[in-house]
């Protein structure tokens, strides 16, 4: 008889993973068993300062009062009904993350990779039966090092190898130009251009903030070309770079937004396409849609989520620790961090790969009990809970200083 989980250690826990769990990630070895605000504790009660916030899933932090309470009063009445019928708390959750984010029209989904297909959906049908681009010949253009999720239309416009090979046949229809660059943006558009894809701030690729001028640039482009401008706020959205969004940095509205990670206020998976009438009035009943998307629960957490949102308090928060987080960053310059890049409080910081690659740098963290996540090469990524206080950050860059040292 297997014991029950919790009287097994961390090792104990992370070798039963290994024969019976699909190898698809190397995760840092702790055992996390709960977690309050900023703080997780693992199975043995060490506690760690958690500076990676699920992938800024958690910008809340854990657990957040608001949020819990939210859930646990939903759990208590309804959780699912599936769009067969209607629930009493979509349309309030629609009705205020339109107004949160200044669009017309809601599509609520699950996880970030739905809200990507959904997005890519509707641009084409938006390219059919509005622009009028003759049938299966839209295209879409993307970002070279882009992150958008992991389905095969999503990693057919990949770059990246690993997330690519083995997975063919590919999706036909997208582009791929070099991020950051308007000219080549330019020369890939064209009368079949549906739409341009893009992160505000590229995520995976070690936070990548483009050139002041970028994002206006891309909406003036696919304004004056006739193309839809797409959004993938899904890990820059909703507080991390100081706004709501992180296109709100350059004042550019695009005619799409997707959201998702952080609208499910760590607690359950909530994603969203959003923007203007035009565009998601395309899509018809039967043309689209997901058993779970906007179900009752994932509504009364997110409209929770919008609330703590509207008040501006974290994207506030986000912009005051970024000067902390920037300020700490620079100081480190010269000492072990080749450089970083940085938007609130959301850094990709470049270690000397004569230190160590960015998972031995998060593994040496881990130890000084601050969890990051490394990217490619020698980079690791922080983007702690927009809760953290500043004590707390100084403390993780103290941290940093130490394992660099
Ligand atoms: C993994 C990265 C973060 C995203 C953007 C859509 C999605 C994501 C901009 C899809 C997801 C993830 C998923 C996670 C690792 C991760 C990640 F390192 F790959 F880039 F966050 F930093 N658009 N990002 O960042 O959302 O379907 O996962 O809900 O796949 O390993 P999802």
């Amino acid at each position: 008889m297997t014991a029950p989980a919790r009287t097994r250690g961390s090792e104990e826990l992370i070798r039963a993973e290994e024969p019976i769990l699909a190898h698809t990630y190397h995760p840092l070895p702790v055992v996390v068993a709960r977690a309050e605000g900023t703080w997780v504790e693992d199975v043995e009660g060490r506690r760690y300062l958690d500076m990676l916030a699920g992938y800024s899933a958690l910008n809340f932090g854990h657990r957040h009062p608001a949020l819990i309470e939210a859930a646990h009063r939903q759990l208590d009445r309804l959780t699912l009904t599936s769009r067969a019928f209607h629930n009493d708390r979509l349309a309030e959750f629609a009705e205020r993350l339109a107004a949160l984010t200044g669009t017309e029209m809601v599509l609520p989904m699950n996880t970030g990779a739905e809200a990507v297909e959904s997005g890519v959906k509707v641009a084409r049908k938006w390219a059919y039966d509005v622009k009028g681009v003759p049938a299966d010949r839209a295209t879409i253009v993307v970002a070279a090092d882009n992150f958008h999720g992991r389905t095969t239309t999503i990693v057919s416009f990949s770059t990246d190898e690993t997330a690519r090979a083995g997975f063919g046949p590919f999706t036909p229809g997208f582009r791929i130009v070099p991020y950051n660059d308007l000219a080549a943006l330019e020369a890939a558009v064209d009368e079949t251009t549906a739409a341009v894809l893009i992160e505000p701030v590229q995520g995976e690729a070690g936070v990548i903030v483009p050139d002041d001028g970028y994002l206006a640039g891309v909406r003036e482009l696919t304004r004056r070309e006739g193309c839809l401008f797409v959004a993938d706020e899904i890990q820059s959205g909703l507080g991390r770079t100081g706004r709501t969004l992180a296109v709100e940095h350059e004042s550019v509205v695009p005619d799409v937004l997707l959201l998702g990670k952080a609208l499910g206020g760590g607690i359950v998976p909530v994603s969203a396409v959003v923007g203007r009438r035009e565009v998601l009035g395309v899509l018809h009943p039967g043309e689209h849609g997901s058993t779970f998307g906007g179900n009752p629960l994932a509504a009364a957490v997110g409209t929770a989520v919008v609330a703590l949102l509207e008040t501006g308090e974290f994207q506030r928060r986000a912009t005051e620790l970024g000067v902390t987080l920037r300020e700490g960053l620079t100081r480190l310059v010269g000492k072990g961090v080749v450089g970083f890049r940085s938007r609130g409080l959301w850094a990709g910081v470049d270690i000397d790969p004569a230190i160590g690659t960015g998972r031995e740098i998060s593994e040496r963290l881990m130890r000084e009990g601050v969890l990051v996540k490394d990217t490619h090469g020698s980079t690791i990524r922080l983007a702690p809970p927009l809760t953290i206080t500043d004590d707390e950050l100084v403390a993780a860059l103290g941290s940093l200083e130490k394992v660099l040292d």
